[in-house]
């Protein structure tokens, strides 16, 4: 497959380079890195999850993935980060090794890959998948609607048109049953899920889909509110944290809220900057400093996980 451009973790890369770069990066780091196709997308592209993490026996696991919606660009530039930073600073800094050592990560660097081209080629703006719906010429459904948690009840449509039609079924898309049956098939091993959406600056977790609080509520509400300082530690960046459904909007179908239902206790939704400046056309600028300040965030999460 002929490149089109390079890579850089300090713009915004089209789907063909980060393909390519999920085979360079685990090619020149096999001792941590390993590259997988858990399905294909609507178009037929295969999606790649990178796995990082020294290899070991019984070790815990944490997915995270990017790329849900189309124009939300920061996205996938934080997982390709993230890999980056995680890779580097492995022997380093004496967090990222312990909790490489003894936990792995799945990386899904763009989950609604369809999509993410077609902002690339077509609108810049585009949110959803691009499957065809029947008896209409409106095309795609939204992912984070498609999932199997109080499904189509509140805060989506069952309008295709919509922006967030839920599909005709739960994981009626290609992408959205991939990942689901991915986190299925590895239940024992998952312990935390995060999800990275943009923007807004806030650290949401379950529920959306109702205003029923979840179980273990404190304790996510708690490390939510550390997660948020150590992010602010960087640049001051302000965010919010809370429940979806009184901190932003409620919203029925999400993964973040299926995922907990699973039983994967530690379940959250970022929404990366800004506040709306420039909202989904995040100038490259802010990559960098927008990429060091979350990747703090995840790395606390990741070691309460590990610890408890
Ligand atoms: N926001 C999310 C959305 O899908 C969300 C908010 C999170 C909804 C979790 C439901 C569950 O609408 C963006 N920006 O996509
Ligand atoms: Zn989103």
């Amino acid at each position: 497959q002929a490149r089109t451009s390079s890579h850089s973790y300090v713009k915004y890369n089209d789907w063909d380079t980060i393909a390519d770069w999920t085979a360079d990066i685990a090619a020149q780091n096999p001792d941590l890195v390993s590259r997988s196709v858990i399905g294909n997308t609507y178009e037929g592209r295969p999606m790649y999850l990178l796995k990082l993490g020294k290899s070991g026996a019984n070790k815990k696991a944490i997915f995270m993935d990017c790329g849900f919606h189309a124009r939300e660009w920061i996205s996938p530039a934080f997982c390709q980060w993230f890999v980056k930073e995680a890779v580097d600073t492995y022997g380093k800094d004496s967090v990222m090794t312990t909790l490489l050592d003894n936990l792995d990560f799945y990386v899904l660097p763009v989950v609604n890959i369809d999509g993410y081209v077609y902002t690339w080629t077509n609108d810049r703006m585009w949110r959803k998948t691009r499957s065809k719906n029947s008896g209409t010429s409106c095309i795609g459904t939204d992912p984070n609607r498609n999932f199997d948690a109080g499904w189509c009840t509140l805060g989506a449509s069952d309008y295709a048109c919509s922006s967030t039609y839920c599909g005709s079924a739960p994981e009626s898309e290609k992408e959205t049953k991939a990942l689901a049956d991915f986190i299925r098939g590895h239940l024992s091993t998952i312990k935390a899920y995060l999800t990275i959406h943009s923007y807004s600056q806030l650290l949401l977790f379950p529920y959306s889909y109702t205003y029923k609080l979840p179980s273990n509520y404190q304790e996510l509400n708690s490390i939510a509110k550390a997660a948020s300082k150590e992010l602010a530690s960087l640049y001051n960046t302000d965010y919010t944290y809370g429940p979806g459904a009184t901190t932003i909007y409620p919203a029925a179908g999400g993964s973040d809220d299926w995922a907990y239902d699973q039983g994967i206790k530690y379940s959250f939704t970022f929404e990366l900057r800004d506040t709306g400046r420039y909202g989904f056309l995040l100038p490259e600028s802010q990559i960098k400093p927008t990429c060091e300040e979350t990747f703090l965030a995840v790395k606390y999460i990741a070691n309460y996980v590990l610890e408890h």
